[in-house]
């Protein structure tokens, strides 16, 4: 009797819960407080905890993220998930329409937001959420289903007992994205480009917990299946989703020929930097679902929908100055100081200018109104001077010739466009140098982020890398700092003193030889073993190595001739800084073995640094961009630029099958 109330009383705080979530999350309407919802659910916990049997893996419990995965599962997509064309112009819109007019269709359209996000195909059955998965390639998608019940805009359970596939995106508001940019520059991680990279990143966790702490959110916007329903017509399945408890958008608009579709544009286009998400363009759709089947199917797109793409968005505002900024290598960076303009959202005071060079080009004076847009949606560059808006008061440009920060001559060799500090004692060289040493792919030392580093260089606790060893002495100082305290300095004097067991490709990296990142950092590591025998090598015997040109040797020749750097490296092995390679043997295997590989696109099975690493321990080299010296190009989901200049050398491309089988026969999957 007791079981059959405890039972109840489940189901009871379950239906209470959900609807909570239902509330808050998809209408936006709360209905109880924080307070009550936590007390409920820590009641359920509870039940859960002592009368497992009566726990179902839908409830609101499991929210919280808690299980974890080895390896994504595949899933079949019945109905192939397709993506839709882009277009960029009225022309194309017109065109379209036009299109499907000469099929002998009246078509209406329904226009909806493009959100910034990745799609998600949802399956519940008999009304309880069953699986999630992402579209892969369209055909074979991944098992996401244990990060898809932490999105609470995902109800576990539906209005109805209704067995059925929906398709929607996945997005992190611009809100959570600041949130977790700001956490992880502390923590001196790379910040994520956008959100639709932050939402791809979170649900390819393996843990569900980091997912569920993600706060992602979805917006549903497609019914593969609407006959089943008995649905005639676009607009009606989205509200037909909406009655399910299905998060709609609610901006979609049912619209009549192009004119309504260039209203809907127009408006969207002023509205974009208000909504609370991302969104890259329109999304237009034949509304009619007789006259979607009628026009059909490419082998990748429908052809009743299309992808209207916003352009980058460019603002007039003045450049009042040009600065510059002395980088680890003493590398010179010119910067342009604008009058703060708002683009897409945020204030833009700063933008790159790279070079001497670019400057030239563009033809800049100081005090000319520029404009400027954010590439990619995040980083700022100055596109053109508004040669109209002169006045005749604007100041020529003129290249600095000393350095700004200790001020030695800079140099600039022959060939090369930038310009150097060559100065080693450099304050701002150190700095950057600093904070190269600790960050991720070199000894990735965690709580060490830039203003850290910062603060105590100007403290002077640390003015070298030898002193980041020697902080343990400052250990008291350090607490009293504001801001800092004894928790926060043991787990930094812990992660510094974890990081002298490092494998030598890190220190490798980290010491900053001009011109070795860390894949240079890891061949070398991997052919030479430790640094003092890599310290004895001549750069001919160095450019034997397939990847190492003439440049590159002759710097580290360079490097270990240094008497500073023999002794900073001798210093470093006294103190127990290990400088040998610890890592893998390199496995062979003679199609990946010497060669060089790019992997562009998104590969639906696997992460592309989980890629790289592989291709790396069978020998092969992964590289960012694709040139004359590339072996392979590996094209996965939205490959853009890299497939199609891989095509025109004509290099050797690779699809997601074929990466695929190769990794299944080495057995790395
Ligand atoms: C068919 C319909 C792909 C999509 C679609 O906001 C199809 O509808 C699709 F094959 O990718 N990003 C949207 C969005 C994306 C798609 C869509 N509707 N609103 C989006």
């Amino acid at each position: 009797m007791e079981q059959l109330r405890v039972k109840e009383r489940i189901e009871e705080l379950v239906h209470i819960l959900e609807e909570a979530n239902y509330n808050y999350y998809v209408l936006d309407n709360p209905t109880i407080t924080d307070q009550e919802f936590d007390q409920l659910l820590r009641e359920l916990e509870k039940l859960e905890e002592n009368y497992p049997q009566f726990a179902s893996i839908n409830s609101p419990t499991k929210r919280v993220g808690g299980m974890v995965i080895d390896k994504f599962k595949k899933i079949n997509h019945t109905i192939p998930m397709l993506s839709l064309p882009d277009v960029f112009s009225e022309e194309e819109i017109v065109a379209f329409d036009e299109r499907i007019r000469k099929s002998g269709i009246e078509p209406d359209y329904v226009c909806e937001l493009k959100i910034d996000g990745l799609s998600v195909s949802l399956h519940y059955e008999k009304g309880e959420f069953l699986t999630g998965a992402t579209r892969g390639n369209g055909v074979i998608g991944e098992d996401i289903t244990h990060n898809v019940r932490t999105i609470k805009s995902v109800p576990m359970k539906l209005k109805n007992e209704s067995t059925i596939e929906v398709r929607g995106e996945i997005y992190m508001s611009k809100e959570t994205l600041a949130k977790l940019n700001h956490q992880r520059s502390e923590l001196n991680m790379p910040l994520l480009q956008n959100c639709r990279n932050a939402a791809a990143g979170s649900i390819r966790q393996l843990d569900s917990k980091i997912a569920a702490k993600r706060s992602l959110d979805t917006w549903i916007y497609h019914l593969p299946n609407p006959e089943d329903y008995n649905i005639k017509t676009h607009y009606e399945a989205l509200k037909f989703m909406k009655q399910l408890g299905l998060k709609t958008n609610p901006e979609s608009k049912l619209v009549h020929g192009v004119n309504g579709i260039l209203e809907f544009i127009k408006e969207y286009t002023e509205k974009r930097p208000t909504l609370s998400y991302d969104i890259d363009g329109v999304v237009i759709k034949v509304n009619d679902i007789a006259s979607q089947k009628k026009l059909g199917f490419t082998s990748k797109y429908p052809k009743w929908a299309i992808a209207y793409k916003f352009p980058a968005e460019e603002v007039l505002t003045k450049l009042t100055d040009i600065i510059f900024t002395v980088g680890r290598t003493g590398r010179i960076t010119p910067n342009a100081v604008l009058e703060p303009a708002l683009v897409m959202g945020s204030t833009v005071k700063r933008a790159t200018l790279h070079n001497e060079d670019y400057i030239i080009e563009k033809g800049l004076k100081i005090g000319d109104i520029v404009s400027i847009r954010k590439a990619g949606d995040v980083i700022p560059e100055v596109v053109e001077a508004k040669l109209e808006r002169r006045t005749g008061n604007e100041k020529e440009f003129q290249m600095i010739t000393k350095c700004p920060i200790c001020d030695s001559e800079l140099e600039k060799k022959v060939g090369q466009i930038d310009h150097y500090c060559l100065n080693s004692n450099c304050p701002a060289r150190h700095i950057e140098g600093l904070v190269h040493f600790v960050s991720r792919h070199a000894m990735n030392i965690d709580g060490f982020g830039e203003k850290i580093m910062e603060d105590f260089f100007n403290l002077g606790f640390i003015k070298s890398i030898l002193d980041i060893y020697h902080l343990e002495n400052h250990k008291e100082d350090l607490i009293e700092l504001e801001g800092y305290g004894k928790k926060s300095v043991d787990n930094l004097l812990i992660a510094i003193e974890n990081s002298k067991q490092n494998s030598l490709e890190r220190l490798l990296f980290g010491l900053g030889i001009s011109g070795i990142g860390d894949k240079t950092a890891l061949l070398l590591s991997r052919t030479y073993k430790t640094l003092e025998n890599l310290s004895t090598k001549t750069k001919e015997e160095l450019q034997e190595l397939k990847d190492i040109g003439p440049i590159l040797a002759k710097n580290v020749e360079e490097y270990f001739s240094n008497v500073d750097n023999i002794t900073l490296i001798n210093n470093l092995k006294e103190l127990g800084i290990n400088t040998k390679y610890l890592g893998e043997e390199i496995k062979n295997n003679e199609i990946i073995s010497g060669k060089r590989f790019v992997v562009t696109g998104t590969i639906s099975f696997m992460g592309r640094e989980e890629i790289e690493q592989i291709i790396s321990n069978y020998g092969g080299q992964a590289s960012g961009s694709v040139s004359k010296k590339t072996d392979v190009v590996i094209v996965g989901e939205k490959a853009g630029s890299k497939e199609t200049k891989a095509r025109e050398l004509g290099i050797e491309i690779w699809g997601e099958e074929k990466l695929y089988s190769l990794l299944k026969n080495l057995g790395e999957i």
